[in-house]
């Protein structure tokens, strides 16, 4: 297949981009290395050395004797650019990854929560355009998230986008599937419950054919392809607004730093490693839609765990300390979480579960690079609100925080 995989420079887009090529398929990158720039604003740099795209791409012809192409196009930005680039090379399927995905990030200010919304809801909206105006008839991928559904406990799993209810109406109760109700924690969140209805209304209208993959936290680095060459190592955001939790509390282990817990740490969230992210993406191409099917909504998570538990396994392995912080975040200080992942299961995933090897190897890989951590980028400083603001004052080793952007 020609796919198109946008956001391809990124942290999931990378090592989904090397898997295909290595299957075979025809891979064009289409980014506008928007999250190197962030680095940039953040002063703050990828915990493993990442070359530029195009060496990136260069190193992977010379390894496997494979293509891949990258073009520069702002998806928000550009509509003319993307809709002609989709008109001339017409791929089959096109993966979206293209959005701000950091939480902390989205609500660092108001020019931080205006980007955010600006770039992912006109990157999304625009490529639906775009592939309706061009009549191309792709299947269109989209990486979304579990937050979606927020962390409310309701004692029921939560089911793979769709929920089944009954509307009392005058001539008695009616049956109704609709999505499930969204319950974003933070506006990055927001933007892909957004998203969502996006997907609904051009799939209705258009017969658009879109996946919409409900992920959890991705955790590790490598893949059987990033290990192929040093110069194809994936990105690893380590910082405390694009770090992820297990990652962060691998890296904070390997340099001797403090795990930074949220409040009491009983936040449950669902956990995929980096090498079923790019196996659940192959999977998700084999089983496009219909045109005029519904949107396929698929949970691409393959455990849960509590946030405390992790730091307490963490610690375990490698003998690190704890320090329970303030939450600058407004969640739930304790939920349950159940969620159904019926659809990859059936389509053959065989779940990566949190084996000390693994997270060993993430250990080793933090402890490589680790002249290259800035410690006063560690610490959370993103808060939801001003009043959490307010307590989100020393960092776990009791310097004063102050914010870079
Ligand atoms: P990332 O920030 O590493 O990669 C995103 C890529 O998209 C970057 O290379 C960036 O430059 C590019 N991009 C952003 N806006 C763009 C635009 N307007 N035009 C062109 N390119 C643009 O993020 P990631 O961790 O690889 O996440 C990829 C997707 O998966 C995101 O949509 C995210 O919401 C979703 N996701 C990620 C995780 C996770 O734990 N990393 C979990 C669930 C879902
Ligand atoms: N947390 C800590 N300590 C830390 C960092 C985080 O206790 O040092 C806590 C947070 O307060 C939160 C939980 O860990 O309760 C998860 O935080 P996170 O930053 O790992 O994950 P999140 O903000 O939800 O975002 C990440 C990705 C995002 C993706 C989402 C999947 O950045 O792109 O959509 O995971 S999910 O969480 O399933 O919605």
């Amino acid at each position: 297949m020609k796919i198109a995989v946008l956001g391809g420079d990124g942290f999931c887009g990378w090592p989904t981009s090397l898997h295909l090529s290595n299957l075979g398929h025809e891979i064009h990158i289409i980014d506008n290395l928007s999250r190197r720039w962030i680095d940039t604003e953040l002063g703050v740099q990828s915990l493993t050395p990442m070359d530029s795209i195009q060496e990136r791409c260069r190193i992977w012809k010379e390894t496997s004797g494979e293509q891949i192409h990258f073009h520069l196009i702002d998806l928000a930005k550009e509509y003319y650019r993307l809709r002609d680039w989709l008109a001339e090379n017409r791929p089959d399927a096109v993966i979206h990854f293209a959005e701000q995905r950091a939480a902390p990030y989205s609500m660092i200010s108001d020019r931080h929560k205006i980007y955010t919304v600006d770039n992912n809801i006109n990157a999304t909206h625009n490529l639906l355009v775009a592939m309706v105006e061009t009549g191309l008839d792709a299947h269109l991928v989209h990486l979304g998230t579990m937050g979606v559904y927020g962390y409310s406990t309701v004692g029921a799993p939560i089911p793979e986008g769709y929920l089944d209810v009954s509307i009392d109406t005058p001539g008695g109760s009616k049956g109704m599937e609709i999505l499930y109700p969204t319950r974003p924690g933070s506006v990055y969140h927001m933007t892909k419950s957004l998203d969502q209805i996006l997907f609904q209304f051009y799939a209705q209208n258009d017969g658009v054919r879109v996946t919409d993959l409900h992920q959890g936290i991705v955790w590790g680095t490598n893949t059987d392809q990033t290990k192929r060459h040093p110069q194809l190592v994936n990105r690893f955001d380590y910082d405390g607004d694009y770090g992820t939790v297990l990652n962060r509390f691998l890296a904070q282990a390997a340099i001797d730093y403090p795990l930074t817990v949220h409040g009491t740490g009983g936040q449950t969230r669902a956990f995929i490693h980096i090498q079923d992210t790019v196996r659940c993406i192959e999977l998700a191409l084999k089983d496009a839609p219909a045109k005029g099917e519904r949107v396929k909504i698929f949970n691409q998570m393959t455990e849960t765990h509590r946030v405390r538990d992790l730091a307490e396994l963490v610690a375990k392995m490698t003998g690190a300390r704890i320090a329970y912080l303030p939450n600058p975040r407004k969640e739930a200080p304790e939920n349950e979480l159940i969620v159904k992942n019926d659809s990859f299961l059936g389509l053959g995933l065989d779940p990566i579960t949190l084996q000390e090897g693994l997270l060993e190897e993430v250990v080793e890989i933090a402890k490589k690079f680790a002249h290259r951590v800035d410690r006063k980028r560690v610490p959370c400083v993103s808060a939801w609100t001003r009043d959490l603001a307010s307590r989100v004052e020393r960092d776990p080793e009791g310097k004063r925080l102050k914010s870079v952007s």
